[in-house]
């Protein structure tokens, strides 16, 4: 269906597209041209104009059990009738426990302890805090740096931008945290790699440079994304991760892995650190937790870690780890997540991504050769797909790619350079095929 008279049909005064400041968004753009959901069930949205759209990102790399699962939808609606909100601090919920020890189950062996939070950049501040307070609480109160690595997405808050590495999320905001980065792991020779490329391991051996540099007395931690979500599907090389795992164990330094895109199936395991074989001494999770229902996020780390805070926490009734939110362990987001998971392990999540996994990497590497494309990576059941830019406009082409998408009935998402694609987690051959052949026909018409 052809796109027509939007600001007629979206059902929005102008005042009332003007009020809201969306967030990461191109403001003028959209508001010129709103794309308004209405409603989500399995693997398509349903927009103001009534069109069904194919949702190639599962919402926001969020809902890979696709939309409106029941089970949660009653789960979340019996609990905020039960009990809408319940303190955090100091008092309990039940639920809270039985996430923790459910989230625990799926992480690798020896990350037994859960801390909640409400989104993915409350759990990459929480990791970075529990870092620093951790080394300061053994006596090495020296060791505060971070190190993180260029194009590594850690949201949006202080901690996360000044460890992040894409540079147009931080530099209007001036001075951060101190951090040092590692190169990415997109080198010549590696394009069109499908799963994990041959080339850049040793690219871990900077971390010894920096190390060289700051010596390890003053860094707490590295903290990556195992492989990297919003910079475009970015795959560590074969060997990469065990090699940074080795540096930090040798010299002390705690490594952090964000997960809030990788973990609870996307990568073909429960979390990548189990896909890949590495285990970080904090594990950052959020988006898939809920499906995506609602806000929750958390970070899991070892029992060793969490008994240096109570072993130095004073007299028995006080706190050992000041920090968390008003939001922290809400028992609605509880009640989503505890469904969730068991929804994850009842349908498989996993075998499915990996049953679906070799067509979706056929589907997303036959857009080789399409116009404007320079290289195509993918992971589980998420790719990324780099343009060549525009003359002086390197972020526009994936946004008219996209924009063409939309009208073709196809959510895919657009960042920097590159396409993203996550599909849910049931999507059809069928329907793989139709998204990158959207793709492939918005690159045809591309100038
Ligand atoms: N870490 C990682 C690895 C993420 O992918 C966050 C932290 C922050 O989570 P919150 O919940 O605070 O947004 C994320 C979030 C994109 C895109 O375009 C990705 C995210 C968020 C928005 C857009 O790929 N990931
Ligand atoms: N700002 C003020 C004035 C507050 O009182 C609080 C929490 O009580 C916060 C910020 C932090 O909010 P949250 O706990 O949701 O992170």
């Amino acid at each position: 269906m052809e796109l027509s008279d939007p600001h007629g049909l979206i059902g929005l005064t102008p005042s009332q597209l003007d009020a809201y400041w969306m967030p990461s968004t191109g403001n003028r753009q959209f508001k010129a041209d709103p794309r308004i959901f209405v409603s989500a069930h399995g693997r398509h949205y349903r927009d103001a104009q009534g069109r069904s759209i194919f949702d190639g990102l599962s919402g926001l790399w969020t809902c890979g059990l696709g939309h409106g699962r029941t089970q949660i939808t009653k789960a979340v609606s019996d609990q905020v009738a039960a009990m809408d909100f319940s303190p955090p601090f100091q008092f309990g919920h039940r639920l809270a426990f039985q996430l923790a020890e459910q989230v625990v189950s799926f992480m690798p062996a020896g990350l037994d302890r859960v801390f909640f939070v409400g989104s993915g950049s409350e759990a990459a501040d929480t990791s970075l805090k529990i870092a620093r307070a951790y080394w300061r609480l053994r006596g090495q109160a020296s060791k505060t740096r971070f190190i993180g690595r260029a194009k590594g997405y850690h949201g949006v808050s202080f901690g996360g931008i000044s460890v992040g590495g894409i540079v147009g999320n931080r530099k209007i905001y001036g001075e951060g945290i101190t951090v040092d980065h590692l190169s990415h792991t997109l080198v010549p020779g590696n394009e069109f790699c499908r799963g994990m490329p041959e080339n850049g391991a040793d690219l871990a051996d900077q971390l010894l440079e920096l190390i060289a540099l700051h010596d390890a007395s003053n860094i707490a931690a590295v903290i990556v994304e195992p492989w990297a979500g919003s910079a475009g599907i970015i795959v560590p090389p074969k060997g990469y991760l065990q090699r940074l795992r080795q540096i930090c164990t040798d010299h002390q330094i705690l490594l952090i892995f964000d997960e809030v895109i990788t973990a609870f199936g996307r990568s073909g395991a429960w979390t990548a650190a189990e896909a890949f074989g590495v285990t970080p001494d904090i594990l950052n999770f959020a988006k898939q937790v809920t499906n995506g229902a609602i806000p929750m996020g958390g970070i899991v780390t070892t029992r060793a870690i969490q008994q240096t805070f109570l072993d130095a926490g004073g007299p028995h009734y006080a706190i050992e780890l000041p920090h968390g939110h008003t939001y922290s362990a809400h028992p609605v987001a509880c009640a989503a997540g505890l469904v969730t998971l068991d929804l994850l392990r009842q349908e498989s999540a996993t075998e499915q991504v990996n049953a679906i996994a070799p067509a979706f990497e056929r589907a997303v590497h036959s857009l080789r050769g399409a116009p404007h494309v320079t290289d195509i990576r993918n992971f589980g059941l998420a790719a990324g797909i780099t343009l060549a830019a525009m003359p002086g406009e390197p972020a526009r082409r994936p946004f008219e790619v996209a924009l063409d998408c939309w009208r073709q009935g196809f959510y895919v998402r657009f960042g920097a350079d590159t396409l993203q694609l996550a599909p849910p987690f049931g999507s059809t051959a069928g329907e793989l095929d139709a998204l990158t052949n959207a793709i492939g026909e918005a690159l045809q018409r591309q100038p």
